[in-house]
């Protein structure tokens, strides 16, 4: 055993504490997560609004164990899915023992950026400022805006990195590791995810509807796994609803001779394959239900709070 290990194995010496990772919706919060833990356990897209809930990826620097949060894009909410989404955000910043707050640094400080400045000075825990981004903007702006933005809130520390390339991130591991609280370890030292299975196959489908559908379709859809069967030759029969809001939605889902949705089968068949590291039977259908988005049972599949209106 080399000296870490040793410690690893006294409790005294452990570390362990949750850090939420919040920020507006596309700044780089579930890359970032995913480079932190250093597996992906959360989706990520080029649109906004890509998670949905809270996601917990769990990683280890020395002594401490840290379960990053990853969190849904606060912004202005007007749908009850979108209220619920940023309710979630903002109390997963509540139980954590540290935030991180993520700013796209080539943006800068924009109008729903400024909205959650002012809501930090609720938090009563420690608050981070990680400026991401930083593979496509200049120096001289980065440290214009660390220096304006330490100007409107009190962060413990500021840190420039690109979930991207890596850059940066282990430093914010380490810094991050150092200010956990003492105590045990919550989870076995190879586990990356406290999300079941089928939770995290739901996901990845509903990643490849990203990718693939464009306009309001990524918003009007959810994805629920329904069934897993593990067969005798140890391959996964996973069968998966995708929940669509109009019948013109579902030809849109379904494409010109079921080429969209195979296409999405496909790309997240492969995906969902390799997390698991077994082979992946997926079977999808594509259902319209007019309320899914006003259904709580939706919700609780999502492990949101439903709001009542
Ligand atoms: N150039 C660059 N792009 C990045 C970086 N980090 C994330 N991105 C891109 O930004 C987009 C959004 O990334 P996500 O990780 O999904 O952002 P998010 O904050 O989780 O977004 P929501 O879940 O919608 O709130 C994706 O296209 C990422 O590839 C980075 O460091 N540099
Ligand atoms: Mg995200």
């Amino acid at each position: 055993m080399n000296s870490t290990d040793e410690m690893k194995s006294d409790p005294a010496n452990t570390r362990c504490g949750f850090v939420a990772l919040i920020g507006a919706p596309n700044a780089g919060k579930s890359t970032l997560t995913n480079a932190l833990v250093g597996a992906k356990v959360s989706i990520v897209s080029r649109k906004v609004q890509t998670t949905r809930m809270l996601v917990r990826g769990i990683a280890i620097k020395d002594v401490a164990q840290i379960i990053f949060v990853d969190t849904p894009g606060i912004f202005s909410p007007k749908r009850r899915l979108e209220r619920a989404m940023v309710t979630s955000a903002w109390g997963g910043a509540g139980d954590a023992d540290a935030v991180a707050f993520i700013l796209d640094a080539r943006k800068g400080v924009d109008e729903e950026a400024e909205a959650i400045l002012n809501g930090l000075p609720q938090l009563k825990q420690p608050v981070f400022l990680v400026l991401n981004k930083v593979d496509v903007v200049d120096p001289p702006k980065l440290l214009k805006l660390a220096e304006d933005l330490n100007k409107i809130f009190a962060f413990q520390e500021t840190f420039m990195v690109s979930a991207l390339t890596q850059s940066g991130v282990d430093k914010v591991l380490r810094e991050l590791s150092e200010k956990m609280p003492l105590g045990p370890w919550l989870y076995p030292e190879d586990q990356v995810s406290d999300a079941p299975l089928r939770m995290l196959a739901a996901e990845i489908t509903r990643e490849k509807l990203f990718e693939r559908l464009h306009d309001e379709l990524p918003y009007r859809s959810t994805v629920e796994t329904d069934e897993w069967k593990v067969m005798r030759d140890g391959s996964v029969r996973i069968e998966q609803t995708i929940f669509v809001e109009r019948e013109t939605q579902r030809m849109i889902v379904l494409g010109k001779g079921g080429q969209t949705i195979k296409t999405i089968g496909e790309l997240a068949r492969k995906d969902i394959g390799e997390e698991i590291e077994n082979k992946v039977h997926l079977f999808l259908h594509v259902k319209v239900r007019e309320n899914w988005a006003d259904d709580p049972a939706r919700y609780r599949e999502m492990g949101l709070e439903f709001p009542k209106e």
